[in-house]
């Protein structure tokens, strides 16, 4: 349309900061952009700020290996996961922004027989949800992923797989984006580099922010951060049962494509998937220490390298490009934590652990709704605080993807 280079318009608007709004969300990655979203979308007009001490995207939603899927293990986290997969399903077209979902099919190997029958049981359960997934053999394995090596002569040989049609990957960039535009179009205001100093309550109630561009009186606050989970609540004395751990992830210079699926070793440590662009994507395990550090490491590396080549020894000569970290808020039964909290007005929508990007979209729907109504909506009311207080934990290692 004419526009040249240094002239687009901009996505979305920078903003004086008000001295109050309806709710404030902070966190301006996909949960916190997502929720702000669907609250305008869905439920009217309010006055809505959404606060991030950085940029957008900038935390685990631009950090994270880009996975999409919903083959989880109990039925509360497969319906849960599959709702945000139908969400990414039509996402292009709901924000008119290219996402680049790439339904490419999503092996998760198993290297043992107590692995498989975790395989059978996950796929026992998502059958029953009504999702296609299935335990598959080493030779249709290899059919979908030919450089695999399927053979019986590795150290943990591929026993069968959890194959899942649906999964895929996705470019995270664009959904932050996509979202990020789609709020500030209906008047959304975002708030980069904006910190959150402190939390004010009264009576029980959250009455106010304060932040390092000035102060805000609000009755709800929306806690939509990863890595930094606990610190936010901390500020109105809410404790999270959640530790913080680092996971690393890397990428390789590009080459032509010849992986089509994302292919996940529990036991090996290690996913891999290869981008429109030609790299492969790797990611790890969390760090065995808790920790909000970013820095890479060469154990990181060497390790990663290792397990590659078990999996995949043709490609020994292919180059790292860079390394990275995201922060992981780990919870004790591997599912999130959503909902309200003993202070009324503020929400939480956090404890990610290595699972959060997938759930972007469904987690900004339900906590819109949440918002607007007062009401917990059916999908998330598993995943509250209360249940870690009430033995109703909502066991999801298994299907945790990344050992830990
Ligand atoms: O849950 O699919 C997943 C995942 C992949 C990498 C980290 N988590």
């Amino acid at each position: 349309h004419g526009v040249v280079h240094g002239e687009w318009p901009r996505v979305w608007r920078s903003h004086e900061l008000k001295s109050s709004y309806d709710v404030v969300i902070v966190g301006a990655g996909v949960h916190g952009l997502a929720t702000a979203y669907y609250l305008a979308l869905n439920h009217g007009p309010r006055r809505v700020a959404v606060l991030d001490r950085g940029y957008v995207g900038g935390g685990n939603s631009g950090r994270n290996t880009a996975i999409v899927r919903s083959n989880y293990l109990t039925p509360e986290g497969v319906r849960f996961y599959d709702r945000s997969v139908d969400l990414y399903e039509h996402l292009s077209a709901d924000l008119n922004f290219n996402v680049m979902f790439s339904q490419r099919g999503h092996l998760t190997l198993a290297h043992s027989d107590a692995s498989l029958r975790t395989m059978a049981w996950r796929a026992e359960v998502n059958k029953l949800e009504g999702i296609d997934s299935s335990v598959i053999g080493p030779e249709e394995i290899k059919k979908i992923v030919p450089y695999l090596d399927t053979s019986e002569h590795t150290r943990y040989p591929v026993l069968g797989a959890l194959y899942h049609p649906p999964g895929g990957t996705i470019r995270h960039d664009a959904v932050n984006w996509g979202y990020a535009r789609g709020a500030d179009a209906r008047g959304v205001e975002i708030h980069q580099q904006t910190e959150v100093l402190g939390i004010e309550t009264a009576g029980g109630k959250v009455t106010g922010v304060r932040t390092d561009r000035g102060h805000i009186s609000t009755p709800v606050v929306v806690n939509c951060t990863a890595g930094h989970a606990t610190l936010l609540s901390d500020m109105v004395g809410v404790k999270m049962p959640v530790i913080t751990h680092p996971l690393q992830a890397a990428v390789t210079e590009p080459v032509k494509v010849f992986l089509d699926a994302v292919v996940v070793s529990g036991t090996l440590h290690v996913y891999v998937s290869q981008t429109d662009r030609g790299e492969l994507v790797f990611g790890a395990s969390t760090d065995p220490y808790a920790s909000y550090s970013m820095r890479g490491s060469l154990e990181f590396t060497e390790e990663l390298a290792g397990h590659v080549l078990e999996l995949m020894p043709a490609i020994s000569k292919m180059r790292l490009l860079r390394q990275w970290a995201g922060l992981c808020d780990m919870t004790p039964d591997f599912s999130p934590i959503m909902g309200v909290t003993p202070v009324e007005g503020f929400l939480v929508d956090v404890g990610w652990g290595t699972y959060g990007f997938k759930a972007g979209p469904v987690a900004g729907e339900t906590m819109a709704e949440l918002i607007a109504t007062g009401r917990t909506p059916e999908l998330i009311a598993p995943f509250d605080l209360a249940r870690f207080a009430e033995g109703r934990l909502v066991g999801e290692k298994g299907a945790a993807s990344v050992g830990h």
